[in-house]
């Protein structure tokens, strides 16, 4: 299936389903899981990673690329996994985390057992002369980016934790030894990959301070530099380039349209789409995550414009999300989970999978799951989450305001299990899991959803609407209302057919009058969550009301 009428379904495997009882997801808990994904009707999953690792970062920190971890499983299982996919009309797509290695990974083994072959696998700088750390950047999660190399004169980088190693793409052996890894899995029958961090594997040879750490202007020092386009270039034609229909997406961080572009248009024989994250910076206060200002709608209409013409313009492909496992559950970051979870879902849904790209959903979204909000620190497992809250309970932020934020932006928002029915455990384990269950489980479930809900039912629809409408997978898109302080609305057209979208981001009712070019036109509603049936020069939208109309 081409890219533009593909959807993905995300599988945090740790959180899906456990078969064993031992608290934690695992491959065969997916395979068992398969029909409930496929009667969605997605058409491939990408699986966050299962490889061996000690799970610093819950699996993103490997030390065995071509291996399953037997937490979740066996390569056995692995395969049938992807045999029974197959069976269901469904590709599966790995994630690789190729910019670091686990510090337990055999390279960085032998590197600190004093191997230079494998030391220059990673970045190891001496002190600057004064005997401050090599350069003064810091860590993603929290605290300086260098560790001491052992008990040598050196310290290693670590873009993310401290068992996080960057791998050194400078040298070609490091290179080549990631492609074969590619290969491994392309030779099991994977059809897709997510490649993690993938925009800052290209850090110069010589590094130098940045003016402030934890800058923007640091974060250029290491990210989108013209290598990393080079490096996935060379990667394409040594991997994946020479597969028939095979999908990849960058996660891109902190990345620009103008990469965007160039690491997705099909002629440069780099990647098929990226994930970009500038839209989920809208409720940053100041660009600091752990903050809790309200979201700025405005802001976010902004962004997700710029991504779509800009990509459009340069033949640049997105992907196309709100949720993933790194970020908080969208429907408690935008709507209202409490008075109308029907409308807020399906709302966001409809939004952002009618724009041009590849949507993504994540697991739990097609039944509305919520934030936990858990109460204490003591619930929260997430490294970044942990670090970070050591960070503002040393700035003095009072208690009450640091639990807030944390439920608000904690990465563990995503990762609580999946809520399969209303028996203990939302029937994601028979035992303890790692993780707690969100305390809704009883109201907010797969068997319940499936038996009254309706969010289930608006997403199958929403899928169906892209595999059968060319407008909604092939069409240009042109934003409209930038500036209404509470809809966002666009056109999508293809041939000579255009299809509207109007949605209401907020509870109550609002009343718009369309732009003048659409004024004389009739139109047919195509899908809608709310009461709004008829299409005319004046209408209103309901709350968090979604509609998409094909003009006559
Ligand atoms: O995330 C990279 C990343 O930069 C973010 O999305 C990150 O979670 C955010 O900056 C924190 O505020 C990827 C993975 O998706 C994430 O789970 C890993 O922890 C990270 O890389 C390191 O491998
Ligand atoms: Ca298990």
């Amino acid at each position: 299936m081409s890219k533009t009428k593909k959807v993905i379904y995300q599988v945090y495997p740790k959180s899906f389903y456990d078969t064993n009882g031992d608290g934690i997801g695992d491959l065969p808990g997916v395979t068992e899981k398969l029909d409930y994904i496929a009667d969605l009707g997605v058409d491939m999953i990408w699986l966050n990673p299962f490889y061996p690792s000690p799970q610093n970062d819950n699996g993103y920190d490997v030390s065995d690329y071509t291996a399953v971890d037997p937490m979740f499983g066996t390569m056995e299982d692995f395969e049938t996994l992807v045999e029974e996919a197959g069976k269901r009309g469904i590709e599966i797509m790995l994630d690789m985390v190729l910019n670091h290695t686990s510090t337990e990974h055999e390279w960085f083994q032998k590197a600190l057992a004093g191997d230079p072959y494998y030391q220059d696998f990673y970045y190891l700088r001496p002190a600057k002369e004064d005997g401050s750390l090599p350069t003064n950047w810091d860590s993603k999660f929290g605290g300086p980016a260098w560790e001491p190399f052992a008990d040598t004169d050196k310290y290693y980088l670590h873009l993310f934790d401290v068992t996080q190693a960057d791998l050194n793409w400078h040298n070609p052996n490091v290179r080549q030894a990631l492609f074969e890894v590619v290969n491994f899995w392309i030779a099991k029958g994977v059809k897709g990959f997510r490649f993690d961090v993938l925009n800052v594997i290209g850090k110069s040879e010589v590094l130098i301070d940045s003016e402030k750490p934890g800058s923007s202007q640091e974060k250029r020092l290491y990210t989108d530099t013209p290598i990393v386009h080079e490096w996935i270039h060379e990667m394409n034609q040594a991997t994946f380039g020479t597969q028939e229909g095979f999908t990849t997406v960058g996660e891109m961080s902190s990345t620009t349209v103008e990469n965007g572009v160039r690491y997705s248009k099909p002629d440069a024989k780099e990647l098929t789409m990226i994930f970009q994250f500038h839209h989920l910076k809208v409720d940053y206060e100041n660009g600091e995550k752990w903050t809790n200002p309200p979201f700025d709608f405005i802001e976010l209409k902004r962004i997700l414009d710029d991504w779509q013409t800009g990509m459009s313009d340069g033949d640049g492909w997105n992907a196309l999300f709100l949720n993933n496992h790194d970020q908080p559950r969208s429907n408690s970051r935008f709507g209202d989970v409490e008075n109308y979870p029907f409308e807020t879902q399906s709302m966001l849904g409809q939004t952002i999978q009618f724009l041009r790209g590849t949507p993504y959903i994540f697991q739990g979204e097609e039944i509305g799951m919520t934030n936990p909000n858990y109460d204490t620190i003591d619930d929260y497992r997430d490294v970044e989450t942990l670090n970070n809250y050591k960070i503002l309970v040393d700035k003095g932020t009072p208690h009450d305001e640091i639990i807030k934020i944390i439920q608000s932006k904690s990465r563990d928002n995503s990762r609580t299990p999946m809520q399969w029915d209303d028996s203990e455990q939302a029937g994601f384990t028979s035992g303890t899991p790692w993780i707690k269950v969100a305390a809704n489980y009883p109201q907010v479930n797969v068997a319940r959803e499936r038996q009254q809900g309706k969010i289930f039912t608006y997403y199958q629809e929403l899928i169906k609407i892209r595999h059968t409408n060319d407008i909604i997978s092939e069409g240009t898109y042109r934003g409209l209302f930038l500036d209404h302080p509470s809809i966002m609305a666009y056109v999508r057209e293809y041939e000579g057919q255009q299809i509207l979208v109007f949605s209401h981001f907020y509870a109550g009712d609002v009343t718009f009058t369309l732009p003048e070019e659409f004024q004389k036109r009739t139109a047919t509603k195509l899908i809608g969550n709310g009461p709004l049936e008829t299409f005319s020069p004046t209408m209103t939208l309901s709350n968090y009301e979604t509609i998409a109309f094909i003009l006559d």
